[in-house]
């Protein structure tokens, strides 16, 4: 339950801190889905002979940092999501058991219900980030889920149909996120804040001038707890400057009737009060309608996934 003063927290600076917003058995599931998951990829690969370091002596990170040297990508195969382009008819991705019960945790919706009324549905956009040492990556490293993250707003990163909507994006430690491990960072937002425009830069993110980083208030939480925050907040993440990995997961919610922002992808709701018959509890549900508009988008063109072009001004 939040308090008044969080939730006036979120409406006018737009972020809050929550700890232990996920139970903690389902933090343990989801620890344990992944560790099978990554068990299942890493032999196919040492398998394939794309990895060379034998699976029986490597722990989670080893098997993460032994595919990463390797060339092989880990993160497609693990990520909650499809790709923003190049969707083939076989394309992986992770939805299973535990990643569900992430997703409608009751702690979770209940928190987001406080901010955004009691009719929810999950927006896809949604990734898990699994973040080695920087000083482990390939220097032309670009991937926001795997180096540190360009500032940005997440409106500005969905389509123009979602510009008037009600989101909160959840942003959950999986590992204690720290300073030096690269947590999440924002920008207060300002009264009347608006979308500011993005260029290419690491990523897509806000032009120059636009942000005072000297003014960020870098936002460390521990495992099981979450960042919310508003869609126009700016944010950024730091760098991994330890030894270990940064892992975390966000995830969306919109008031049901909303575009997401990503309408070629599938939403479900999560809450409803007024019809909780509506609500998808099944876990296979959820995957099948990814597995749906994988095969409906590996035939289609590739549609772009935010509005901004690099000859766009304030971008030179
Ligand atoms: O974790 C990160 O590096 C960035 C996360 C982010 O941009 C988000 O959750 O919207
Ligand atoms: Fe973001």
């Amino acid at each position: 339950m939040l308090s008044l003063d969080q939730i006036k927290q979120f409406e006018t600076e737009g972020y809050l801190v929550v700890p232990d917003i996920l139970p903690s058995d389902t933090l343990a599931a989801v620890r344990a889905e992944y560790s099978a998951l990554l068990d299942g990829l890493y032999n196919g690969w040492f398998d394939a002979g794309l990895v060379s370091t034998a699976p029986d002596t490597l722990d989670f990170w080893g098997k993460l940092l032994s595919a990463y040297e390797a060339g092989v990508d880990y993160f497609q195969p693990m990520d909650i999501s499809l790709p923003g382009d190049r969707i083939h008819a076989d394309t992986p991705f992770h939805i299973g058991p535990a990643v569900f019960d992430m997703l409608t945790a009751g702690p979770l919706l209940h928190v987001v219900e406080q901010l955004i009324g009691p009719e929810l549905i999950s927006n896809p956009i949604q990734h898990v980030r699994l973040k080695p040492p920087a000083t482990r990556l390939d220097s032309d490293e670009i991937r926001a889920h795997i180096t540190a993250t360009d500032w940005h707003q997440d409106r500005a990163v969905a389509l123009e149909e979602a510009d008037q909507t009600d989101m909160v994006t959840v942003w959950i430690a999986i590992t204690d996120a720290t300073v030096e491990n690269g947590c999440l960072q924002v920008q207060p937002q300002v009264k009347d804040q608006d979308i500011f425009p993005h260029c290419a830069r690491t990523q897509t993110g806000i032009a120059d001038g636009f942000v005072n980083e000297a003014g960020a208030i870098p936002l460390p939480v521990k495992a099981g707890g979450a960042v919310l925050f508003h869609p126009l907040t700016p944010h950024a993440s730091l760098s991994n400057v330890t030894d270990g990995f940064r892992w975390s997961f966000d995830i969306r919610f919109n008031a049901t009737g909303q575009p997401t922002g990503r309408s070629h992808f599938p939403d479900f709701v999560a809450r409803s009060l007024s019809n909780p018959e509506t609500e998808i509890r099944d876990w296979k549900a959820c995957k099948r309608q990814w597995e749906e508009a994988r095969a409906r988008l590996a035939h289609a063109p590739h549609i772009e996934i935010h509005r901004w072009s690099s000859d766009a001004p304030y971008c030179a």
